[in-house]
């Protein structure tokens, strides 16, 4: 097997290099025409993640227009929800609607099990498409987090400020707990399942931290992303795997972060990189951030934002060049090109 690309696995492992490698949250999107041609063949957005062929084709479309450094899987964090009976949808220009939402906790104990192999077009997805990328490059993983995923299955669609999820877990909090331990439990098998399939690292997306307390977020989010990191680290077949958490704008201080079994600390837009390099440096690696708007700006302020934060993380050991969080579709694909190109300029 050829070497995988050493860039970014280098930098999981701690790795200072000349030039980081980079990817982008959602490298793989709205943004893209390519993607937006395919995407018109798909009433519903669930019926294209299920079509492993088509998932296959996307998650290759930014790697042929970038020659990215990582590749990630293409699907969604809902498809979990769906597994477990809640019926997910996503319809034209809207976002996700649960056909059977969390409403009472009762919802919670007529759930159905979770069952992996309902999962298997994913997991065709990934093999096939480690058969089809070049194989030096690595493919990422993902799901989201237990508390990301109960946000939506509570509130039943996307929300402002979800305050069905929240008076949720204020009315009902051992119910609450009693469901993320069964998407922590579901998060982990999935996982597992994707890398058996071939995926090479994973990544876990807090997208709803920013929803919570300092203590809330350790209550509701993070013990459970600490459970699926500590279930991944001692099955002898993903404890090997890299692992990555990002999360949105979390309450909590970057010290909670500093977990064990984990490789790689996602920042989001907010984090300043020199606390996060301060906390971080020798035990962790770190991936971001620079702010996904930047990329609406005149090359010249990309490149200028490039060489800032590459300046930053010059001297730190794993640093790994992602935006702060999912390019938007509003972004004109050439300005990622500008933002590839500085990055490697800038090393050469
Ligand atoms: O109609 C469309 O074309 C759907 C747009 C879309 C796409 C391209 C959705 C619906 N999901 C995805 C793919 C996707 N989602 C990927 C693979 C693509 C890639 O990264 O290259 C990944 C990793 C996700 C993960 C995801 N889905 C997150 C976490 C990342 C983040 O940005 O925080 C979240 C929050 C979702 C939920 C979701 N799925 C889709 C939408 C529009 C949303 C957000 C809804 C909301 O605003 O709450």
């Amino acid at each position: 097997m050829t070497e995988l690309n050493r860039n970014f696995i280098a930098a999981l492992n701690r790795k200072t290099q000349k030039t980081p490698p980079i990817w982008i949250m959602r490298q793989a999107g709205r943004y893209l025409p390519e993607y937006r041609k395919v995407r018109s063949n798909f009433k519903n957005f669930l019926d294209m993640c299920k079509t492993p062929e088509i998932c296959c084709e996307l998650v290759l479309q930014p790697i042929e227009r970038y020659d990215f450094d990582a590749a990630i899987i293409f699907s969604d964090i809902l498809t979990i929800p769906d597994a477990l009976g809640l019926g997910v949808s996503f319809l034209e220009g809207k976002g996700p609607i649960f056909s059977n939402p969390i409403k009472r906790p009762e919802d919670i104990s007529n759930m159905a099990n979770f069952n992996p192999d309902s999962l298997d077009y994913v997991y065709k997805t990934a093999e096939l498409t480690r058969k089809e990328l070049n194989p030096s490059i690595p493919l990422i993983g993902f799901a989201g987090s237990p508390w990301t995923l109960a946000a939506y299955s509570i509130e039943g669609s996307s929300s402002k400020n979800f305050d069905l999820t929240k008076s949720f877990i204020e009315n009902h909090s051992d119910d609450a707990h009693k469901f993320l331990d069964i998407l922590a439990d579901a998060c982990f098998e999935y996982l597992k399942r994707q890398i058996i399939s071939g995926v090479d690292a994973i990544q876990i997306f807090d997208s709803w931290a920013n929803l919570l307390s300092e203590e809330q977020y350790l209550e509701y989010s993070l013990k459970y992303i600490k459970k699926i990191l500590k279930k991944l680290s001692e099955d002898p077949i993903t404890s090997k795997t890299p692992t990555i958490v990002f999360a949105r704008d979390p309450k909590c201080t970057l010290n909670e972060f500093k977990l064990d079994n984990l490789s790689c600390y996602g920042m989001f837009t907010s984090i300043d990189p020199r606390s996060a390099i301060s906390v971080f440096e020798g035990t962790h690696a770190l991936q971001g951030n620079l702010d996904p708007k930047i990329l609406l700006e005149e090359d010249s302020v990309i490149k200028e934002s490039v060489l800032k934060m590459l300046s930053e993380f010059k001297d730190f050991p794993g640093y790994i060049f992602n935006l702060g969080h999912g390019i938007t579709p509003d972004i004109n694909p050439d300005k990622v090109k500008v933002l590839v190109e500085a990055i490697r300029e800038a090393g050469s």
